[in-house]
């Protein structure tokens, strides 16, 4: 049996944060999805194909590990795709009422388990939204994204003509 685990998420953009998880990931099970949430309520700051492009070259180092979109409900996307676990970060006891309620119906809906990971304490406050909040202001993430990310953040954010 291949134990096939998934991460999912909107990734927009990727951060140390999620990259722990997806790392710690790849060492328990055989392999790993992330998965990125294609949500068309929802426009990113990052097109769905930047943010696979991205992630394909920031876990290119981690073999057990592959990139790809989906679009639905994760169950379905479980399901297809043989996988028995999903794997969540856990930054603080504020992720835990939303990420409970979602791992519950989840479980109820498909039998899909999910795993909790804590996360690891330097990335605890680290989000997709704050950082692109500072990035627009020009502050400092170096040290919450990966340089790639960080690099396309300023190219999103120089003013024009600058
Ligand atoms: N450190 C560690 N982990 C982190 C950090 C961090 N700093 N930041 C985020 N994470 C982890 C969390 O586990 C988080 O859930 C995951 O990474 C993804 O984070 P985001 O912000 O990129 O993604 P979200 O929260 O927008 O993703 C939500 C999902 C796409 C996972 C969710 O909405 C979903 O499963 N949707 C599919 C539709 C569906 O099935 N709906 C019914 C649910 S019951």
């Amino acid at each position: 049996l291949v134990r096939r685990a998934v991460c999912p998420g909107s990734f927009d953009p990727v951060t140390r944060g999620h990259l722990d998880i997806i790392d710690r990931s790849a060492r328990l099970f055989d392999e790993v999805i992330v998965a990125v949430l294609i949500n068309q309520h929802k426009q990113g700051l990052f097109e769905v194909e930047e943010r696979l492009e991205i992630l394909r070259e920031v876990t290119k180092a981690l073999p057990n590990v592959r990139i790809e979109s989906f679009r639905g409900l994760l169950v379905d996307y479980c399901r297809d795709n043989d996988a028995q676990v999903v794997v969540k970060g856990i930054r603080a006891v504020s992720d835990f009422d939303y990420e409970l309620q979602m791992a519950q119906m989840n479980i109820g809906l498909s039998g899909v388990e999910t795993l909790f990971m804590p996360t690891n304490p330097l990335y605890s406050f680290v989000a997709s939204s704050l950082v692109k909040e500072i990035a627009k202001w020009g502050g400092d993430v170096s040290s919450f994204v990966p340089e790639l990310v960080e690099r396309r953040l300023l190219e999103k954010f120089r003013p024009a003509g600058g």
